[in-house]
């Protein structure tokens, strides 16, 4: 669409049964920010809308394992959620919850309009069904292979292997979340959106309409479903949290998750609009209206097939422009997962790096998940955040502002003849609003960013190559003409880096002085190239950006290792009989260590070493061969059982035992002492 009047952006409804990660960041909310503040700056008409996702199995399954109510789970992550991303500065004009009364009401009007006009099949068919736990089970309460890719964790109602979105009759070997059960089947009655109905104009619209512009990944996941055929959805559960289906006969019935979610950006739109004295219909219902949904591309099937078909199906709304998916971000080469606690939660990661907001803005813009998979690495921050917004951004700007200060004690001085040179970088300097713009058109963040960058690197070329700081001294008047245009330099970066680095950028605004001058809108800079004025006065110059230390990064890192050593499961053997303290006395175990290390020839498992145990050095056959390889193990700390009676293996008198601790699937370690002091011969007991 070629500029519309108002714009509708909305951001994936996080499910409210956890805190918010870089992941989320990296794939719905910076990018959604960026555009968003984009066309603020850019005095568009826009409506930002988001809310936390209250309802569905995932915050009743939380609910379970903490033992609390589900109300009580959405409350403390509303809260930590919100707050996380305003901290981010995520300009959302309105962050709403699908437990508003506003929701609950938008959203039962929204399904009785669309009964009342005959959209839904009515049927009454045999539901999965836990006995024990006297529940159906749909969604995430059941588990079970993945008709499509075989991934044997498949939700009941999506595969987060393959995105595939299914119905959870649809699963090989389904079982209970809650019990374990194999379920067995009960009849209850459901409301159905025919997506089948809609399959045609679908692709009409999508795949052969104007949507040539929307991302390959986005596009894909469309066709292949369209391909496989689109069947009935059902839009209604038989569970106890969520909004209540308002027709007669659906007593102890709820809407899908999904059926209520997307309509909640409508509500989020509605609270907004009557908060602020707004309409809220334009920004739904008028085709001058741009609508985008940024999510993540596990969201796909539900913002490009079921929400358009309900849309379509209530017939007064626009449809979406664009839906601009993101893929996943990884964190240290592992699936970001909250259940394993392998990520960087946001509220974490401000307590360790506060007021670096920016810093995490900028790495996961300039990584960003846009066309595949990426990984965040916290190697990779430390050096984007040294080397480039230290070494790069932050470099310009400190002596832009340090030799104004110096010189002309913060005064700009003026500039009477400027050099080809001069005029050369005010001319690349305005083309940067049209090129940033354009990748941001194309919802291209990562490339849009580092055009930033290259406005940076053309300051400090325009620095390194006049020298100021040596021309001060011949010819001070040409270092009048070259300090003005590198001040025009930071202040077109102090406007452009606004949807990157919002704090940043209002830093720099106020040490140059700016927010008064009518140069804060992102098209001056090319049209009027020059922003600040000779007898502007400026501030002082303050640190943008800090380095961050070796030690700083360690303490991420070891964080996550900590996590993945409590994350490796050991199957527990049961205890064995037991025994008296005289029976444990007998035994006499001391510490040695290993001098010597032989593999006994024709044998799988077997080591001859000779042990150092303080009371002597003997021989001892040991059954480890197979984890150890002899020559590493030479000067090995062990515990060893002294007094076992000796026996002959293989032909070799063994006179003792090392202890070794075994898990179930045969992973062998040695037991040895903590630290340095303890020496051969001192009791174990
Ligand atoms: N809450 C899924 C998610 O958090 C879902 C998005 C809803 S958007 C309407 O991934
Ligand atoms: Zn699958």
């Amino acid at each position: 669409m070629q500029d519309p009047k108002r714009y509708t952006i909305t951001a994936a409804l996080p499910y409210t049964n956890g805190p918010v990660h870089i992941g989320h960041l990296a794939g719905v909310y910076v990018p959604a920010d960026i555009y968003a503040r984009y066309l603020r700056l850019n005095d568009k008409e826009v409506a930002f809308v988001c809310g936390s996702d209250e309802h569905g199995v995932p915050i009743t399954l939380k609910a379970k394992a903490e033992g609390v109510s589900p109300q009580a789970v959405v409350d403390k992550y509303h809260e930590i959620i919100k707050s996380s991303f305003k901290e981010f500065g995520i300009t959302f004009d309105n962050y709403s919850r699908t437990s508003a009364p506003i929701h609950h009401e938008t959203a039962s009007d929204f399904f009785k309009d669309l009964y009342e006009h005959g959209k839904f099949i009515e049927e009454t068919s045999a539901q999965l069904y836990d006995e024990d736990a006297k529940q159906f089970l749909a969604d995430r309460f059941i588990v079970g292979t993945c008709p499509k890719c075989g991934f044997e964790e498949s939700y009941g109602d999506q595969c987060e292997n393959c995105g595939t979105s299914h119905n959870a009759q649809d699963l090989i070997n389904p079982k209970s979340v809650i019990t374990g059960n194999v379920p067995s089947l009960k009849e209850t009655k459901h409301w159905y959106l025919p997506l089948n109905e809609y399959e045609n104009w679908l692709s009409e619209w999508i795949l052969k309409g104007h949507k040539k512009d929307w991302k390959a990944n986005v596009l894909g996941q469309v066709k292949s479903w369209v391909d496989d055929g689109l069947k009935p959805r059902a839009v209604t559960r038989d569970l106890d949290w969520g909004i209540p289906v308002p027709v007669k006969g659906a007593e102890g019935k709820v809407l899908y998750v999904w059926f209520d979610a997307p309509i909640g950006y409508i509500s989020s739109t509605k609270e907004w609009a009557k908060r602020t004295g707004k309409d809220w219909e334009p920004f739904w219902k008028d085709q001058d209206t741009s609508l985008i949904h940024f999510i993540g591309k596990d969201n796909i099937v539900f913002h490009c097939i079921i929400f358009p078909a309900m849309l379509k199906a209530q017939g007064s709304y626009i449809l979406p422009e664009n839906v601009p998916a993101n893929e996943f971000l990884n964190l240290e080469g592992n699936k970001i997962s909250t259940s394993k606690n392998w990520a960087v939660w946001l509220h974490e990661y401000l307590v360790d790096f506060p007021e670096k907001q920016d810093v995490l803005r900028y790495v996961l813009t300039a990584n960003a998940p846009e066309t595949k998979d990426n990984d965040f690495t916290w190697k990779d921050f430390q050096a984007r955040n040294n080397n480039e917004l230290v070494a790069i951004f932050g470099n310009f700007i400190n002596r832009v502002l340090v030799l104004t200060n110096k010189y002309y004690e913060g005064v700009i001085p003026e500039a009477k003849t400027f050099t080809d040179i001069d005029l050369q970088t005010l001319d690349l300097m305005s083309k940067y609003p049209d090129v940033i713009s354009s990748s941001i058109k194309r919802y291209r963040f990562r490339e849009a960013l580092s055009e930033l960058m290259n406005l940076a690197r053309l300051g400090n070329k325009y620095l390194a190559d006049e020298e100021p700081w040596k021309q001060i001294k011949t010819d001070p008047e040409r270092v009048k003409t070259i300090m003005f245009v590198a001040l025009q330099i930071a202040s077109a970066l102090a406007v452009l880096s606004e949807p990157f680095l919002p704090f940043t950028s209002g830093r720099l605004k106020a040490m140059l002085n700016m927010d008064d001058l009518k140069t804060v809108k992102w098209s001056v800079v090319s049209t009027e190239k020059m922003l600040l004025p000779s007898q502007h006065q400026i501030e002082k110059a303050e640190l943008l950006f800090s380095k961050i230390e070796d030690a700083e990064i360690q303490l991420q890192i070891d964080k996550l290792e900590a996590t993945k050593a409590s994350n490796i499961e050991v199957k527990i053997e049961p205890q064995k009989e037991t025994i008296n303290f005289e029976d444990f006395t007998k035994l006499d175990i001391r510490i040695g260590t290993i001098l010597e290390a032989k593999k006994i020839p024709k044998t799988k498992k077997l080591l001859k070493l000779k042990v150092d145990v303080g009371i002597d050095t003997r021989t001892i056959v040991s059954g480890i061969a197979e984890s150890f390889d002899p020559k590493d193990i030479i000067g090995q700390k062990v515990s060893v059982l002294v007094n076992l009676a000796p026996r002959k293996l293989r032909g070799v008198e063994s006179q003792g035992m090392i202890l070794m601790s075994d898990t179930a699937d045969g992973k062998l370690s040695f037991i040895e002492p903590d630290g340095d002091t303890v020496g051969n011969g001192e009791r174990v007991s």
